[in-house]
């Protein structure tokens, strides 16, 4: 070979050898997931959080945020966390359920009674022991995020369970979503989070439910005309790694990263209070109609049946349900 190609060769090797060796040795490049596009306030949080991680840890950790679930539907993306395919995500504790039974205490239908009384509960023990069974799974929290509280849209106002009667609704993946809406007399069906505009514009499904900035972000507001103000669910959100990764990095690593978490989390709690009065103005100024429920007691009495049935099939979470029924 001519030597001026000889060297050429030679230099580029080493190169990429080098280049390769400093990824090893240096920099990492971390994925995170998220579902929310831009406008959402978990979409900035996640922004900001990369950006922070990158400050803590000067530079020795990357992180990529991938927008509008983009890298698979949240229980894909829940699997590919555990496994350690992305390092992070922006979860919503519903469908972490099915996966780790103690994130279920919060799926249980009026469980709270506000979502600070969900952030005192999380912040203690309950917090605690629910933290650890994540861990073990896979996915552990860095932080705990807002997501306020979830109500019923349809066509029309719902106001007593009997208005949800017949009803098709669509709910996230976990199965005590689907007792929560056959013990109103509706429909339960599960389907992903991108499934759910089309389906209530094609009227597969009558209705769904949510909290305002997500009915708002993907447009469900577009296609529905009653927003009723049930808030029969306060499911937190967190931002979570995967655990094996995270463990392995150094303490000083850890603990920049967890920092960043926690620092992100707090923005975002701020954002949340400001952006969900904001999206609940927007919507109403397009046209939806919101009805506040006076009285949710009756919604409260149907859930008696599916707290029943949960809890004979899964005795060993009394104790998590009696520990937030005794948080003030
Ligand atoms: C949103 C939540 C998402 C996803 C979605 C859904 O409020 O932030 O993580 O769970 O609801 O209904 O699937």
């Amino acid at each position: 070979m001519h030597s001026r190609i000889i060297e050429i060769v030679r230099t580029t090797t080493v190169g990429i050898v080098a280049a390769a060796l400093a990824t090893a040795a240096g920099a990492a490049d971390w994925r995170a997931w998220n579902i929310h596009h831009d406008g959402h306030p978990n979409t900035a949080a996640m922004d900001r959080f990369a950006d922070l991680v990158d400050e803590a840890t000067e530079g020795e950790i990357k992180v990529e945020v991938f927008h509008g679930g983009v890298l698979g539907s949240q229980p894909d993306a829940l699997e590919q966390v555990r496994i350690g395919a992305i390092e992070f995500g922006n979860f919503n504790l519903g469908p972490i359920g099915p996966i780790v039974k103690e994130a279920n205490l919060v799926s249980l239908p009026f469980i709270f009674k506000s979502v600070p009384h969900m952030f005192r509960v999380l912040e203690g023990e309950a917090g605690d022991i629910i933290a650890k069974a994540m861990a073990e799974a896979g996915i552990l929290p860095l932080a705990w995020i807002d997501a306020g509280a979830r109500s019923f849209y349809s066509q029309k106002p719902i106001n007593t369970p009997a208005d949800v009667e017949g009803l098709k609704i669509r709910v996230m993946n976990n199965d005590l979503y689907t007792a929560m809406i056959s013990a109103m007399g509706g429909n339960p069906s599960p389907m992903a989070f991108s499934e759910v505009q089309q389906a209530l514009k094609t009227g597969v499904v009558d209705g769904a439910e949510n909290n305002f900035p997500s009915f708002k972000n993907v447009g469900h507001y577009e296609v529905t005309t009653h927003y009723s103000l049930s808030e029969h669910l306060i499911i937190p959100e967190c931002i979570c790694v995967n655990t094996g990764k995270f463990e392995a990095l150094s303490p000083k690593l850890q603990t920049a990263i967890k920092g960043a978490a926690e620092q992100a989390a707090l923005y975002q709690r701020e954002l949340w209070a400001v952006q969900s009065d904001q999206a609940r103005k927007d919507v109403e100024a397009a046209g939806i109609m919101v009805n506040e429920i006076t009285d949710k007691t009756p919604f409260q009495n149907a859930m008696n049946s599916v707290y029943d049935e949960y809890l004979a099939a899964n005795p060993d979470m009394r104790r998590l349900v009696e520990i937030a029924r005794t948080t003030d």
